[in-house]
């Protein structure tokens, strides 16, 4: 182990802006920075800079700087969605070359810097390419999951407005064709979307699709004949790098802006540190690049260490359960980092898959997302690991750039515990007031300082990322989960405190489905909560008002959740849905969700206080119609 962690934790906290100085260095600079952190939560004067009067392009220390020392080592091997497919190992030289083609594509086809470009890609290396050709000239992606539907990614590229959308003909998970073209071509369709003036398709099924022209061209084509070298933008390290929407508790989702010098200087620091790595490590991470796990830990952070990753198409369960780990076999992987859903999911087939293989090239197991249940972690570390890896259990969020808290791999780790603060991170876990709790306790938990991997802003609306992060607990960023602390200073986070659902961990917020059921016209009103699920983590449980006359019957109920997966993706269809002739409300009309979550539990008798409720018989009847038993 090449770092002690009290040793490191004490000099950070003896010394923030020297500890960060030097973390600095491990990126090329074009200027170097002289200022290191320049940082207030207060309302009055709030500002987060990072590196502020330096100079840099984050695809250079990707790219360029690897060339001379590791141009042939393998930046990225592909694995596609079919087992026989055909695998690709790209190493760093073909990557740059890829990436400064498309960059002089995009220059020429008239983006700029600052300009938005909306990237709709399934998990294939053009997927990375795209991402640093728009990083290459200063262009601000944003990255939309491939599991959305037209309606989420017209908001996406409304909210922002995107001049370009780089999409494939179509993408593949599990033998199944995902239509990602015609799914742009729907969501152009939808208003708020005519900034768009170019679409890009990436030649990946061979799929016939119609282009509209003049609008949509094949990326093959307009790259072709371009310069394999394209100078890199200098961009000030306060310059955004991307945006990327992620749900909140309330209202549409919110474009989290992540700026150049501290994102890249955070997500290749905790690359290394996290995961122990080493020069002939082969990562992989199994996230999709449309969430910010994909973002740090497929794209930015191994790429600025130089590191060779896997990126997978495919799901865990195709061909068969044993998917994953024959991959880790076929190409040696040595750290795997992976979600606690995938895990149960996995453990729920029994060991026999996992027994098949050999996996003796693991040495580190990572997971993400969603706490994990200690069961799925004793499977995860002695059926995968064989009891011989050690298992990072990294929590953080698309807010943090990085991870904040994760376990120090030079001592055992506690099955269910992310542990202990990387260095220069600094929690603390608050009581509703606000007030900084001691020793061992519970309760919210916030940060009492920033990091160079913070949020700069909520795009287009800096008023709503204050309220959002800074006002529940002032002075302090608020993360929204809950955590546990215990005698020995180790953090347990226990999951949301606020209206966010992490399914099978993506997060979904309540209001988004909610506002998904009234947009159709049948429905009055309706509310939204989590309930625990087995293999899911969470699953949705909706409850469903009607309007006047309209009849509650199983075909409309059907009509409904079909209704929700078409407006948002399949990752929000509601699990179940109960028909509500009322919801409880206190007198001002506030929806009282405590007691939904209680009712969608089974827990009745845990309902608490429900004498402010202004009728207090519809919570009885809720109760007796609850679904899912
Ligand atoms: C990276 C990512 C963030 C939310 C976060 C928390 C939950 C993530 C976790 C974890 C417990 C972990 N979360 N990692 N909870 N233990 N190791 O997942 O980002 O999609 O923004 O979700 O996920 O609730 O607040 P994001």
């Amino acid at each position: 182990m090449a770092y002690d962690y009290e040793r490191d934790y004490a000099e950070a906290a003896r010394d923030p802006d020297g500890f960060w100085r030097k973390v600095a260095q491990r990126i090329d600079w074009m200027q170097a920075p002289t200022q290191i952190r320049d940082v207030s939560f207060d309302a009055k004067d709030f500002r987060i800079r990072w590196y502020a009067d330096g100079t840099l392009n984050a695809t250079v220390s990707c790219l360029d700087r690897h060339l001379a020392t590791r141009g042939d080592r393998t930046a990225l091997i592909f694995e596609p969605d079919d087992p026989n497919g055909e695998t690709q190992r790209i190493p760093y030289r073909e990557l740059h070359a890829r990436v400064c083609r498309l960059a002089n594509a995009l220059r020429n086809l008239g983006v700029a810097k600052g300009d938005r470009v909306t990237l709709y890609l399934p998990m294939i290396p053009d997927a990375a390419v795209a991402m640093l050709a728009c990083a290459r000239i200063g262009a601000i992606h944003s990255v939309v999951f491939g599991g959305f539907a037209p309606h989420s990614i017209a908001d996406r590229i409304a909210d922002c407005r995107s001049k370009l959308v780089i999409t494939a003909d179509e993408g593949l998970r599990g033998g199944k064709r995902i239509p990602l073209k015609a799914n742009v071509d729907a969501a152009l369709a939808l208003p708020g979307t005519n900034s768009v003036e170019t679409v890009l398709v990436v030649r990946h099924t061979g799929a016939a699709v119609p282009m509209q022209m003049p609008r949509d061209r094949w990326v093959d084509a307009v790259v072709e004949g371009q310069p394999d070298t394209c100078d890199p933008e200098p961009m000030n390290a306060e310059d955004p790098l991307f945006i990327l929407y992620t749900s909140g508790s309330t209202g549409k989702p919110k474009g989290v802006l992540h700026t150049t010098g501290g994102y890249i200087v955070y997500a290749s620091w905790t690359h290394e540190r996290v995961f122990d790595l080493r020069d002939d490590d082969v990562f992989w991470c199994t996230a999709d690049v449309g969430w910010v796990t994909g973002h740090s830990y497929v794209v930015y952070g191994p790429l600025a260490n130089g590191a060779t990753c896997v990126m997978f198409e495919g799901v865990p369960n195709y061909p068969d359960y044993s998917r994953f780990w024959n991959i880790v076999d076929k190409y040696q992987v040595t750290i795997f980092y992976t979600a606690p859903t995938a895990i149960r999911a996995l453990m729920r087939e029994g060991d026999a898959p996992v027994k098949a293989t050999s996996r003796k090239s693991i040495r580190v197991l990572g997971t993400v997302g969603e706490p994990i249940n200690p069961e799925a972690w004793r499977w995860y570390h002695d059926v995968v690991g064989d009891a011989r890896c050690p298992i990072t259990d990294t929590w953080w969020q698309t807010e943090t750039g990085g991870t904040l808290i994760a376990p120090p791999l030079d001592r055992p780790q506690k099955p269910g515990s992310a542990m202990k603060p990387l260095p220069g991170i600094l929690p603390a876990i608050v009581d509703g007031k606000g007030n900084v709790l001691e020793g061992e306790t519970e309760g919210n938990l916030v940060l009492l300082d920033s990091w160079p991997g913070q949020m700069r802003t909520v795009y287009g609306d800096q008023k709503r990322f204050f309220e959002t992060y800074f006002s529940t607990f002032p002075g302090k960023y608020f993360t929204g989960d809950g955590s546990h602390r215990d005698a020995d200073g180790d953090y347990w986070i226990t999951g949301r405190v606020d209206d966010v659902i992490i399914v099978s961990g993506h997060r979904i917020g309540s209001a988004e489905v909610e506002s998904a059921f009234v947009s159709h016209p049948k429905v009055a009103e309706a509310a939204v909560v989590g309930f625990p699920h087995d293999i899911k983590g969470q699953g949705i449980y909706a409850y469903v008002t009607l309007m006047d006359g309209e009849a509650e019957d199983d075909a409309l109920r059907a009509e409904l959740i079909a209704h929700v997966r078409k407006e948002i993706g399949p990752i929000a269809t509601p699990d179940h849905l109960q028909w509500a002739p009322g919801l409880p409300k206190t007198r001002s009309g506030k929806i009282m969700r405590r007691i939904l979550r209680k009712i969608a539990e089974g827990a009745p008798e845990q309902l608490g206080d429900t004498s402010t409720l202004a009728d207090p018989t519809v919570v009885e009847s809720l109760v007796k119609h609850r679904r899912g038993q």
